[in-house]
């Protein structure tokens, strides 16, 4: 018997003309990424103040290199799981679903998914730390044993992580893209406490343009109460089993 949340949302999505789907942490546990907050999160034995900010690095740069060349050896190990597959399937082609993640492992990329807003940026990006004029741009750096402080090749000032922190502002063009897509039929949050803004806004703002909002997380959090259907459950299992449903002819579940 399919639960009827899950029957409800699966119609939904079957229905919908554009789809928009937020993914945070939750949705690369499975794979064997550390989440943040919850059992074992990041954030259990580290302060994000004290790692995930501009002053921590202008403090002790190779501190926080040393956690940053931790998180990239073990994400290296990783590969997308089933709830990235079928994002990226669902991404895929004209009117697919606009995929807008907080995540900074690039799983969502390494799984095929074609649109996608990587909204805090990647850990395998590197930009200059003071911002010189060739190193503003991140560049690609793959490599899982990194120097204790790697360089910006152009200025030899200390690189830092491409990725946002706390106290930084997202990149613009990525925070337009983000807000254009809650102007969708169907806004699902996946695998994040829902406490970062301003990602953790997107829902609503979604909501109050008239989309069906529904979250998808192992635990309840402060979306949980603004949405419109709450499935609590693993997204590596959720997600292949709404997708089996959507496929299922209408009537028929
Ligand atoms: C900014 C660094 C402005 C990269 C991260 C209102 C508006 C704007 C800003 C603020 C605001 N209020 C407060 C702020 C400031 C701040 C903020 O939001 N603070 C919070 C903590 C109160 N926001 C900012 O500073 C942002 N910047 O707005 O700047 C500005 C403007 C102009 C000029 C200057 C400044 C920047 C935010 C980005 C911070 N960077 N990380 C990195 O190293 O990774 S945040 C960090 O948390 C991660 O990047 C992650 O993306 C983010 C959110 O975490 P989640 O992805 O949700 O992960 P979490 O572990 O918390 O939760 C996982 C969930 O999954 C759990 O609920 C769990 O139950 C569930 N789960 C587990 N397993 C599964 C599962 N679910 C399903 N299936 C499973 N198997």
């Amino acid at each position: 018997m399919v639960p009827a949340n899950l029957a409800t949302l699966a119609g939904r999505l079957r229905g919908a003309r554009r789809v928009t789907v937020l993914t945070g942490a939750g949705i690369s546990a499975a794979s064997g990424v550390p989440t943040f907050r919850g059992a074992g999160g990041l954030w259990r034995n580290y302060r994000p103040e004290d790692l995930a900010t501009p002053e921590a690095f202008a403090r002790d740069p190779i501190l926080l290199w040393e956690w940053y060349a931790w998180r990239r050896e073990t994400i290296a190990g990783c590969i997308p799981n089933a709830a990235h597959e079928v994002l990226a399937r669902w991404s895929q082609g004209d009117g697919g679903a606009t995929i807008v993640t907080q995540n900074v492992d690039d799983l969502h990329l390494r799984a095929g998914t074609t649109r996608l807003v990587r909204l805090h940026g990647s850990i395998w990006e590197l930009s200059c730390s003071r911002a010189c004029a060739a190193g503003s741009a991140p560049w690609r750096d793959e490599r899982t044993v990194m120097p204790g402080l790697p360089l910006c090749p152009h200025c030899q000032a200390p690189a830092r992580p491409a990725v946002v922190w706390f106290g930084e502002a997202l990149d613009e063009n990525d925070l337009r893209a983000a807000l254009e897509a809650t102007a969708c039929d169907v806004f699902l949050t996946v695998g994040t406490s829902s406490v970062v803004y301003p990602a953790a806004g997107l829902v609503d703002h979604a909501r109050q343009r008239g989309a069906f909002t529904a979250e998808i997380n192992a635990d309840a959090t402060p979306a949980t109460a603004l949405v419109d259907l709450a499935i609590h459950g693993g997204a590596e299992t959720v997600l292949p089993e709404l997708d089996r449903l959507i496929a299922v002819p209408r009537g028929l579940v």
